[in-house]
């Protein structure tokens, strides 16, 4: 049978079966040598006298490694108004690193409750007047389209610690109670309550509760390829003038362009321009 990895504790692997009952497995000998299997891979599993027999991983369609998950369809940027601060510059490399990983960015911005700053404001519509899918949420006040788009996938929810994913898992499942921030220090456990390796099924799908990540590597994207991975510059590459453009001081690059029409906002610009120098940098320095 083909079932699906949801929860990883040592060397027991909880598996979704078809019918949506869940069944522990172990790994056959031989499929330890390869690669382990993480969350949400599909595996062919087969009945023996103590329980299921995962005997080999299908092919993944993509792969993260912090958090370990496979086969994600998409990512939810999840970042607060306040407390911690909004910040775009934030949010433009998160959704340039999940976009490299071949997933899809959303955006839900948390904490509306808290009130919202006219420039936090500005830079939010910017947002919902782009190509990524932006939900606003408050606490007790659930967007009924956040359960909405989680319906059938598997979803990585990503951002800064305290910035209200914990938060967000409890209220779409209300028979949840994911440790949240108030919970952990109450408890003195520190901020990292969050546990890996761990497939939560919300609103009809598959939601992975991350940890607040401690660094953004650019190590494996190279200046050429960062624009693609700018959703907001997908209408016009392929359509500036010279076919290796990184969008900076090429005549008739079609991105500034935009930029100048006002079709891109300037700070999605400046963000990209600011990850590109680093990138260049860094290929400096190994020269
Ligand atoms: N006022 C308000 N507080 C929130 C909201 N979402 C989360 N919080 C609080 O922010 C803190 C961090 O939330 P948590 O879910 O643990 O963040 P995580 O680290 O991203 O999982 C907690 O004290 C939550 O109660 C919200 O929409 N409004
Ligand atoms: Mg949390
Ligand atoms: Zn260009």
């Amino acid at each position: 049978m083909i079932a699906r990895v949801v929860k990883i504790v040592s060397k027991e692997y909880t598996l979704l079966l078809d019918d949506g009952s869940r069944a522990i497995g172990v790994l056959r000998g031989k499929v330890k040598r390869f690669d382990a299997p993480c969350a949400g891979d599909l595996v062919e599993a087969s009945g023996g006298p103590h329980g299921l027999v995962i005997e080999k991983i299908l092919p993944r369609a993509n792969r993260l490694y912090r958090p370990s998950v496979a086969n994600v369809d998409q990512a939810i940027i999840v970042m607060s108004v306040v407390d911690p601060d909004f910040s775009p510059a934030l949010i433009d490399r998160i959704s340039i690193l999940i976009r490299d990983a071949g997933i899809t960015p959303l955006l839900c911005v948390t904490k509306c409750d808290l009130g919202i700053s006219e420039e936090t404001e500005v830079r939010i519509q910017e947002y919902e007047r782009g190509p990524m899918k932006v939900i606003r949420t408050a606490k007790g006040s659930l967007d009924p389209s956040l359960a909405s788009v989680l319906q059938g996938k598997i979803t990585v929810l990503t951002g800064q610690s305290g910035a209200g994913k914990s938060t967000l898992l409890n209220e779409l499942e209300p028979t949840f109670h994911l440790a949240t921030q108030e919970i952990s220090k109450a408890l003195g456990r520190g901020k990292h309550t969050t546990r890996h390796n761990e497939l939560h099924p919300v609103a009809g799908g598959l939601v992975a509760d991350t940890p607040g990540f401690s660094s953004l590597d650019f190590s494996r994207i190279s200046a050429r390829e960062l624009g693609e991975d700018v959703i907001d510059f997908e209408p016009y590459i392929g359509k500036c003038r010279f076919n290796d453009c990184v969008h900076q001081n090429e005549p008739g690059c079609a991105v500034k362009e935009a930029v100048e029409n006002g079709s891109i906002p300037l700070i999605r610009y400046q963000d990209y321009l600011s990850v590109l120098e680093m990138i260049q940098l860094r290929r400096e320095k190994y020269l």
